[in-house]
């Protein structure tokens, strides 16, 4: 039986395509800079995102902590949103290793924080406080239903924060979703932060890699960030040749994985005892939970799906995220809406 597996966009495996550049991929030592087809992912990242300079990072989460170790001192403060990736899954790293205090605000439903909760938390200067260094946002909002923050939002956020002299972060793990979803470029999502990143190995179907985008000045002190966090690799460009076919040929068709994520929820939405939390849903992503009278867990649920050859995430007791990619079809679809089904009705006798 084939495995449909909607845990994740991670779990995408690299195309053909990939895998015959990176075959052919032409490298050298990055961390000299002399890895050409690193230099050439970076120079297209830049582009993409309107910045000047960018740097490839293994990880989404050493993304966005070489980020925040290059805007912060130790004992700064970086306000979030208490759903965010960066608060909630990345093992406290702003914390433990750069001394970086979270100041977290409440997300709203859609993803934003509210201007004026955040204009409340940036510290005047007084020695009681720490300094109030850095905002991060994040888009699509993971936590939130893989919503999308608009241009406009994104905008007046930006101009809240430079008022105040702090500097703004942007954790576009998936931004190229957002922009799809929204119908702009990635560009103008990126324009009001003075960092993003965003991630090759999602829905773009790379193995490995992210892209940290900024001013030239910046790049510089990340540079240093990603080697003292271990993360300066070598002939690096094996790699970095995927994630320039996964800009190449991926981007451009997320809005697919956006029309299934859809079918998804109106499939789900059918059947009884299931609700869908982000109706419909804005990107990739569908979040559901069981109804209180289900008589079974979300545990319980994953193993009924798992034995039809279905996995899913698990969010809480009571909660679900399915996430579609480029592994997933049509047919996938309907075998996972038949599968929640077949699993709930066996659950009822
Ligand atoms: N998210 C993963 C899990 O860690 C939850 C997923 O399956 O969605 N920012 C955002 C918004 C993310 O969703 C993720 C990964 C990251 C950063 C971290 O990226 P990696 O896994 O490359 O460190």
């Amino acid at each position: 039986m084939e495995v449909i597996d909607l845990r994740s966009d991670t779990v995408t495996m690299p195309t053909e395509e990939m895998r015959a550049a990176m075959a052919r991929a032409e490298v050298g030592d990055d961390v000299y800079g002399e890895d050409p087809t690193v230099n050439r992912l970076q120079e297209m990242a830049a582009g993409l995102m309107g910045k000047e300079a960018a740097l490839f990072i293994p990880s989404g989460t050493m993304g966005n902590l070489a980020a925040i170790l290059a805007h912060c001192a130790r004992g700064d403060e970086m306000i979030l949103g208490d759903r965010s990736h960066t608060f909630l899954f990345e093992a406290g790293g702003a914390a433990a290793l750069g001394g970086i205090q979270p100041h977290t605000l409440p997300n709203q439903a859609d993803g934003t924080l509210d201007l004026d909760d955040i204009e409340a938390a940036i510290r005047p200067d007084d020695p009681h406080y720490p300094i109030s260094r850095l905002v991060s946002l994040e888009n699509t909002h993971n936590r939130c239903g893989g919503v999308v923050l608009t241009v406009e939002y994104t905008r007046a956020l930006g101009k809240l924060v430079h008022q105040h002299g702090l500097r703004l972060h942007l954790d576009g793990a998936r931004i190229f979703n957002a922009a799809a979803a929204l119908g702009v470029q990635a560009a103008a999502l990126a324009a009001p932060a003075d960092s993003v990143t965003f991630c090759l190995s999602k829905g773009l179907c790379a193995p490995v890699g992210s892209v940290l985008c900024g001013t030239k000045e910046f790049i510089k002190r990340a540079n240093r960030m990603r080697k003292m966090l271990g993360g300066g690799m070598r002939q690096a460009g094996i790699i970095a040749a995927a994630g320039i076919v996964a800009l190449e040929k991926m981007v451009n068709r997320l809005g697919e994985d956006h029309r299934r994520a859809r079918l998804l929820a109106e499939g789900l939405a059918r059947i009884p005892g299931l609700v869908i939390e982000t109706d419909p849903p804005q990107t990739n992503m569908v979040f559901l939970s069981l109804e209180e009278w289900v008589p079974i867990s979300a545990k319980e649920m994953l193993r009924k799906l798992e034995t039809r050859g279905i996995k899913a995430g698990r969010v809480d007791a009571r909660r679900f995220r399915l996430v579609t990619h480029f592994g997933i079809d049509d047919a996938a679809i309907e075998r996972a809406v038949r599968a929640f089904e077949e699993a709930l009705e066996k659950s009822m006798i």
